[in-house]
């Protein structure tokens, strides 16, 4: 069954040193729920990539991450670590994270890929075209779904050049990065020809924009974590590895009951 990667923010509220152990302690309670509610893995990030989010300094992105991290992999749980930064993925396999999970696919810090080769952990490369302070300005496609697998592609080689066995890598088409709404069901629709190249597929489709448009604009939480739920199993059935969400009960029932269906008699 397609796994669920359960996402652990510990990107808001306060920066004081206080703050920030009662927030590590928070994350790592909220990371335990998520396993508990059927988590496969669960994805430690220290800095939002959302539209328009400004940078943070490696020093408090790693403050952030690496005592949850720490404390998660130390319960013997599966971790990844959401980062842009070399510095930043090489800390996290220390503290015992086992996948490096690069929205830009090695394209924000020169340094990742060879510091991802230097681990044993697995590598998400996500499509990407540029930060988020500007990624929309680039979001200009011809056929955007064979495009995002094209680029991937180019990601990839460059990837093994720098010694990452092709079997750890893991591709993601970046749902929101660099696209707009329509441009993000296109990638959707064409999500076979991702699975087609014969690496594991991840899809993040959680909450996002994209979603809220299509059930009616200003959609709140729980209408955006069904929305959610929905795509995994749509994600699911196109052969997608895993999906990364939130609302880890919604999308693990719903995919408890695709299934069932699916199995008939024996589901
Ligand atoms: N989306 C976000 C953050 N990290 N990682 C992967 N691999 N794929 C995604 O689609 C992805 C990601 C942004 O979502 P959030 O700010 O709600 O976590």
């Amino acid at each position: 069954m397609t796994l669920l990667m359960g996402v652990v923010n510990t990107t808001s509220d306060s920066f004081s040193d206080g703050g920030r152990y009662l927030e590590a302690g928070a994350a790592v309670a909220h990371g335990r729920r998520l396993l508990a509610a059927g988590a496969d893995l669960v994805d430690v990030g220290g800095e939002s990539t959302r539209p328009g989010a400004e940078r943070v300094p490696a020093d408090l992105e790693k403050a952030r991450v690496l005592p949850v991290i720490a404390a998660l992999a130390g319960d013997g749980s599966l971790v990844s670590v959401d980062t842009m930064r070399a510095s930043v993925a090489t800390a996290a396999v220390a503290a015992g994270a086992r996948l490096v999970n690069d929205v830009a696919g090695g394209l924000a810090d020169p340094a990742m890929l060879d510091a991802v080769a230097a681990t044993a952990a697995d590598y998400v490369i996500g499509h990407w075209r540029g930060h988020s302070a500007d990624m929309y300005a680039r979001a200009d496609y011809g056929d955007v779904g064979s495009e995002v697998v094209e680029e991937l592609l180019v990601r990839v080689d460059a990837a093994i050049a720098s010694g990452i066995p092709r079997e750890r890598i893991v591709l993601d088409p970046g749902i929101g990065f660099g696209k707009r709404g329509a441009q993000n069901w296109a990638v959707l629709h064409d999500l076979p020809a991702l699975v087609a190249t014969g690496h594991r597929v991840l899809v993040g489709t959680s909450r996002k924009g994209f979603l809220a448009e299509a059930i009616g604009g200003e959609a709140g939480e729980a209408r955006r974590d069904l929305a959610t739920a929905v795509t995994s199993v749509l994600a699911a059935q196109a052969g997608a590895w895993a999906v990364r969400v939130h609302d880890v009960s919604a999308s693990r029932d719903a995919l408890r009951v695709a299934t069932a269906w699916q199995g008939g008699a024996d589901g």
